[in-house]
């Protein structure tokens, strides 16, 4: 395949399709519209500061938390763009507490879509990077219509899987399973050109990200795994990043190396599963990861291999450099 620094990524997605004869273009659909639908966001996001469309919408989502007018917004426009293409079965989002289903009225396809339209919320109004995160399944019920279990497909058995990240750039990263690529956003001209391309995490790196506000929460082996990246014996010493997207933490430490963790809270023994949600943050970041040489695992097994079980199920995360979320399952096994 011709891959070259500057090739559009409609380009780069319809050279991949000409590698599979078995492809009919649908999937090359799903994504055209669905990098629409983001060059759409990209531009509220952007204008966020100046257009009146900050502040709270008012309404808290299904897990109880502020839903600004972006992430509305967001949903909206991913649903909009993505429903009459013809490409999908059923949509899940983040902001939905239910299957989206796609209107009678429109052609039914072989996919399912699953989302977070906005994440990184909390950081909109103060200019800090945002994003979309995306992960596609092929459909495996027989039915017309997409069901649950379309959407409840564990992490490994993914097609495609990325994210869009609205920061200095906008950017789109994204594999199905051949590499990780990475496109930029030109503004002006509206097209995402190839910038960083079959992209490879360090294995091991020199960061680590978490919320530390949450230390006595954790438990005792996670609270020894951040004593051990804060130690003075590292040789080089690790350093701190946290924004509170994790997409920007991610992104970063994609192209620096290094580990994000998001671990369980013991305060709610009926909830020990920390707050990243598996179907929409967990697995894509996951499938992105380990195809660019890194790992993601819950502290105790691979996050692709669970099989979900409801559409909002959370889970802990330790997400990064294979190394380091190598030695954090060994301290939260105790063995170290
Ligand atoms: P959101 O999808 O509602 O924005 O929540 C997910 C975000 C992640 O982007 C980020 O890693 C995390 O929440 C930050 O949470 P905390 O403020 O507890 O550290
Ligand atoms: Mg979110």
């Amino acid at each position: 395949m011709r891959t070259a620094i500057g090739m559009t990524v409609t380009e780069h997605i319809l050279e991949k399709q000409r590698e599979n004869p078995e492809a009919t273009g649908a999937f090359t659909r799903l994504l055209s519209e669905l990098i629409v639908a983001a060059k759409i966001i990209s531009r509220e996001v952007n204008k966020a500061g100046i257009a009146d469309i900050l502040g709270y919408a008012g309404r808290e989502n299904i897990q109880g938390e502020e839903v600004q007018k972006l992430d509305e917004f967001a949903n909206r426009t991913i649903i909009e763009r993505m429903s009459h293409i013809g490409q999908l079965c059923a949509m899940a989002s983040e902001e939905d507490a239910d299957l989206i289903e796609i209107p009678s009225k429109y052609p039914k396809g072989n996919y399912v879509l699953i989302y977070d339209p906005l994440d990184g919320s909390s950081n909109i109004d103060v200019n800090v990077s945002i994003g979309t995160i995306f992960s596609i399944h092929r459909k495996i019920s027989s039915d017309e219509d997409g069901t649950l279990s379309d959407v409840l497909q564990p992490g490994y058995k993914q097609v495609a899987a990325g994210y869009f990240i609205y920061g200095s750039s906008t950017m789109m990263v994204y594999t199905t399973g051949q590499g990780v690529h990475g496109f930029t956003l030109l503004p002006g001209v509206g097209e995402f050109l190839l910038s960083h391309e079959n992209i490879q995490m360090p294995q091991r790196g020199r960061i680590f990200s978490v919320n530390e506000s949450y230390y006595n929460y954790w438990s005792e082996n996670v609270q020894r795994l951040v004593n051990h990246f804060k130690s003075p014996d590292n040789k080089p010493a690790y350093t701190a990043r946290y924004v509170g997207s994790l997409v920007s933490d991610f992104h970063r430490n994609l192209l620096k190396g290094g580990i994000f963790m998001y671990p369980a809270d013991t305060r709610d023994p009926k909830k020990p599963h920390g707050k990243l949600r598996l179907m929409c943050e967990a697995n894509p970041l996951a499938f992105v990861a380990k195809e660019a040489g890194g790992y993601a695992s819950t502290g105790e097994k691979p996050i692709l291999d669970i099989e979900p079980e409801e559409l909002h199920q959370r889970v802990p995360l330790f997400i990064g450099s294979k190394e380091d979320v190598e030695l954090a399952e060994r301290y939260l096994s105790g063995e170290i």
